[in-house]
């Protein structure tokens, strides 16, 4: 076989503008690929929502992949069990309602399971602001994460969504947009200091709508509300990244 360079060329220029202009529209837009945002995803697009997730960075998983101090196991606590079943993530029990997974292996089933439920994930590309119309946030708007670290004067572009998920993790960026432009629409506490069983159980009662159209989900949700961290357990962010999903649904 005689390989043409052009045809490399043209086939992903082609393929991927085709799925970027169909995704100018969608039900469901996530800021963040990391376990929250992935599990939202993966969720709605389980229930047939279109839905798009931009992740600035080049790799998805965000802070999952490093485990503790980048020793790459994370703990997943009994009530969240049912959520590594589901997506075939394998574990053991370390302790009483203590499962232990390999933080690599954990990314890599997310982000298979995600893409095969139909969810489309855009990588190197960064949520910069919101679109507003009558107190409601109608879109996003997005930029080359290369445009952000070069600091270029690029304009960015706009995708209009029904819902919209702040899963940015520990700086709620996307809240932080919505605090900063709609003065007294919203107010970002920050996060607290470590305490893992307290962060894990208010995660999941902060995970919600904080602004008309905007949920907020995992590290982030907990940022918003002023609620602690909680270090390498992951069960709080998957089932954040469940009930966002749910909570979209229900406004679809
Ligand atoms: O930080 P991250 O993993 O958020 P999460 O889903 O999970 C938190 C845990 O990893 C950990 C923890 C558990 O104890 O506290 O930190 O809440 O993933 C957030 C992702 O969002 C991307 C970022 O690169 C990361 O991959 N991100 C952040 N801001 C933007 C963004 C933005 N404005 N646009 C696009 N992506």
């Amino acid at each position: 076989m005689k390989l043409d360079e052009m045809v490399i060329t043209k086939a992903i220029v082609e393929d991927f503008m085709n799925v970027f202009l169909d995704y100018t529209e969608v039900d469901v837009a996530i800021a963040g690929a990391g376990p929250s945002g992935m599990v939202a995803a993966y969720y709605l697009a389980k229930e047939g929502a279109k839905v798009a997730i931009f992740e600035r960075k080049l790799s998805v998983g965000g802070g999952m992949w490093g485990g503790g101090m980048m020793f790459p196991r994370i703990i997943v606590q009994e009530e969240a069990r049912y959520i590594l079943d589901e997506l075939g993530i394998n574990y053991r029990e370390y302790k009483d309602g203590y499962y232990l997974a390999s933080s690599v292996e954990a990314v890599g089933r997310l982000a298979s399971e995600t893409i095969a439920a139909g969810a489309q994930i855009f990588n190197l590309m960064s949520v910069e602001d919101v679109m507003i119309r009558d107190d409601r946030i109608v879109g996003v708007v997005i930029n080359w994460s290369s445009v952000e670290l070069g600091k270029l004067h690029v304009d960015p572009l706009s995708i209009r969504s029904k819902v919209i998920i702040d899963a940015s993790g520990h700086d709620a960026e996307i809240c932080r947009i919505v605090e900063r432009k709609i003065p007294a629409s919203l107010k970002v506490l920050g996060e607290k200091p470590m305490w893992a069983d307290v962060g894990e159980r208010s995660l999941l009662e902060n995970t919600k709508e904080v602004y008309p159209g905007l949920i907020v989900a995992g590290m982030a949700a907990n940022t918003v509300a002023g609620g602690p961290r909680m270090g390498p357990i992951f069960g709080g962010m998957m089932l954040s990244g469940e009930k966002a999903a749910k909570l979209a649904l229900s406004k679809l």
